[in-house]
């Protein structure tokens, strides 16, 4: 198990085991375009009125990399947002759950790691893999912009993702709030190389 130097780490480990113990709600995923495109967009239904919300998830699986593209109500630099958040993805159809994990940080001064992974709880999570990737924040459009080289993700054809955001309240509580896109750990369609 690493050690990942920065604190949204434990929050968005602790997010995924609160969604963990949600009753999974029947949520509609929006789909936008046919399943076996080179990328999709996924609306999220649920407003869970943090800023850290879900709003959408756009996947391109193109020639090199995959880039996938979060979309939430209202990023903050202020560490006391506390927001993060996970990818998963599944490349591979004949191995069960996501092989890969894109953990983050959403806030100023948060790092994020790629690891490989057995499937969505976190005592499956491995090491960082080796190869390129990159986490960008855009504060002004409330995005995180991930990309992966198709080398770090194990060279896969067709890919789908599991996303979860989550933040800290604000009542001082310290409990996080957790938003999956659509029901807990549920995939997207399958995303084909493009
Ligand atoms: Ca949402
Ligand atoms: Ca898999």
């Amino acid at each position: 198990m690493p050690t990942l130097p920065f604190r949204a780490t434990t929050l968005a480990a602790r997010s995924i085991g609160v969604a963990a113990g949600l009753s999974v709600a029947a949520l509609t995923l929006g789909v936008a375009g046919p399943a076996s495109a080179e990328s999709i967009g996924v609306t999220d239904p649920r407003d869970t009125a943090h800023g850290s919300d879900l709003r959408s998830v756009e996947v391109r699986n193109l020639e090199t990399r995959v880039v996938v593209v979060t979309t939430h109500t209202n990023l903050r630099r202020d560490p006391a947002s506390g927001s993060g958040g996970a990818v998963f993805l599944d490349t591979d159809p004949a191995d069960k759950g996501p092989e890969r994990v894109l953990v983050g940080g959403y806030f100023e001064g948060t790092d994020y790691q790629l690891l490989e992974t057995e499937g969505f709880n976190r005592r499956t999570w491995g090491d960082p893999v080796e190869g390129s990737y990159g986490l960008t924040l855009d504060y002004r459009q409330d995005r995180v912009v991930m990309r992966m080289s198709r080398a770090a993700l194990g060279n896969p054809e067709d890919v789908r993702v599991a996303v979860t955001s989550s933040g800290t309240k604000s009542d001082g509580s310290g409990d996080a709030v957790v938003d999956w896109l659509g029901a807990p750990r549920s995939f997207t369609p399958w995303v084909a190389r493009g």
